[in-house]
């Protein structure tokens, strides 16, 4: 796994760092077991959770305006997978990969199994693309895909996704996510029922070859690329679906896919109660749809999020087993460097929300004493879980600080030199 980084470059970086991580770690065990935590088991609960790479993130992103493409970019999804295999190489968070078709499509299936198999990766949800027109396709999504007018067009959209379906049951993947472009730009452009009949009907159709054992997961979005009206709106909407398609049906939560002051944690507390939350994708944002580094912007939505996580874990809440991807646009950055921060972001977050005192919260907020609920939900905030973290990747013979190691481990160059520059890479926004 991750050859492309010699161990000899992890185990040099981390010898330097150990002796004030063990004693940061030593530290914090303290701070922590004074509030009657025990620092070893957050260690193995967050050395256990992973979040899927998803396969066009580890490309440069782009925006409407341009996209400026990094050096040694992937190719084909065989480097993909390589850039992924370094990530997990470095933080052991992200043991898995998910596929984006037709973008990820290949011939031989086998090889793409037996090449992931060697990096020690697995695959995660399938996604879907009837957003965009591939060469060569009969019919057009500019007006839709699988609540588009035409039925051939929406055919064309469902058969879509049952090859994904199929391309997934090769590959070991047990779910299937579906995100759709559609929706309208003008008042009256598209009757709002009738379009969201059909979506339905479309989905049902889906659903009805979906294999006992998978997922389907939808993905609410508020706007974008349809600016007036988009079919699959909120998570109102999306519960409608998950509801009317059937128990192998849940609700995605897009981070980035809300109205600016949406507050997110609640709807993911909403979809918990009532057994639909499917999964995240998880970015950070600040205008709308911006694909920003996950935490980069608001650590304490993410943080908030995942208190409603824990809490629901905690409580053993039924149904509860959602899938956790990372899906965010990297224009400036090396993908590398922001998938391997973001992964850290989301796990530090999860540390976080282990470590509330959930006895004491839940009798300040039977006591209406807002001011320590609220502290009490910023204690757990303020601590500097960083050396759990570094001791969970250490022990998993990651890397202490994996970015520092990354670059001096020299890979971004090394591939740069193999890769000749690419143009036509798909990624984006989705
Ligand atoms: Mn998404």
């Amino acid at each position: 796994m991750g050859e492309r980084i010699a161990a000899t470059v992890i185990e040099a970086d981390n010898a330097k760092r150990r002796p004030a991580l063990d004693a940061d770690y030593a530290a914090l065990g303290e701070r922590l077991a004074r509030r009657g935590v025990d620092i070893e088991a957050i260690r193995q609960k967050v050395a256990a959770y992973g979040v899927a790479i998803p396969s066009w993130g580890v490309g440069t992103g782009g925006t409407r305006f341009a996209r400026f493409p990094g050096p040694g970019e992937p190719r084909h999804i065989f480097d993909k997978l390589n850039d992924c295999a370094v990530i997990q190489a470095l933080t052991r968070a992200t043991p898995s990969v998910s596929l984006h078709i037709p973008w990820d499509k290949v011939d031989d299936l086998g090889e793409l199994t037996d090449t992931a198999s060697t990096l020690g990766l697995r695959f995660d949800a399938m996604n879907s693309n009837t957003f965009q027109d591939q060469p060569g396709q009969s019919h057009s999504y500019k007006f839709g895909s699988l609540s588009h007018s035409d039925s051939a067009t929406r055919n064309q959209a469902i058969e879509h996704n049952l090859e994904c379906i199929a391309i997934g049951k090769a590959l070991g993947s047990t779910a299937l996510t579906v995100w759709v472009g559609d929706g309208s730009n003008f008042p009256g452009q598209s009757h709002f029922t009738r379009s969201f009949e059909r979506y339905l009907e479309s989905m049902r159709a889906i659903y009805a070859d979906l294999p006992d054992d998978w997922r389907v997961f939808t993905e609410h979005k508020i706007f974008e690329p349809a600016f007036y009206s988009t079919v699959v709106q909120d998570w109102g909407t999306n519960y409608l679906i998950a509801q009317e398609l059937g128990p192998k049906a849940f609700c995605l939560v897009d981070l980035g896919h809300h109205a600016p002051t949406v507050n997110i944690e609640m709807i993911v507390a909403r979809l918990v109660q009532f057994g639909k939350l499917g999964g995240f994708h998880f970015n950070d944002s600040r205008y709308g749809d911006d694909d920003l580094d996950t935490g980069a912007i608001d650590p304490y939505r993410l943080f908030l999020v995942f208190n409603e996580l824990v809490d629901a874990e905690t409580r053993g809440a039924k149904g509860f087993d959602p899938a956790h991807m990372l899906d965010q646009s990297h224009n400036v950055t090396d993908p590398i460097e922001s998938l391997m921060t973001s992964a850290m972001e989301v796990q530090r977050a999860y540390a976080q929300a282990l470590i509330v005192d959930r006895v004491a919260l839940a009798a300040f907020q039977d006591d209406n004493d807002a001011l320590m609920a609220s502290e009490t939900l910023k204690q757990a905030f303020r601590t500097d879980v960083e050396p759990i973290l570094a001791k969970a990747r250490l022990d998993a013979g990651g890397a202490i600080a994996p970015v520092p190691c990354y670059r001096a481990a020299g890979y971004r160059a090394k591939v740069a030199a193999e890769r000749p520059q690419s143009t036509s890479l798909g990624g984006g926004i989705v």
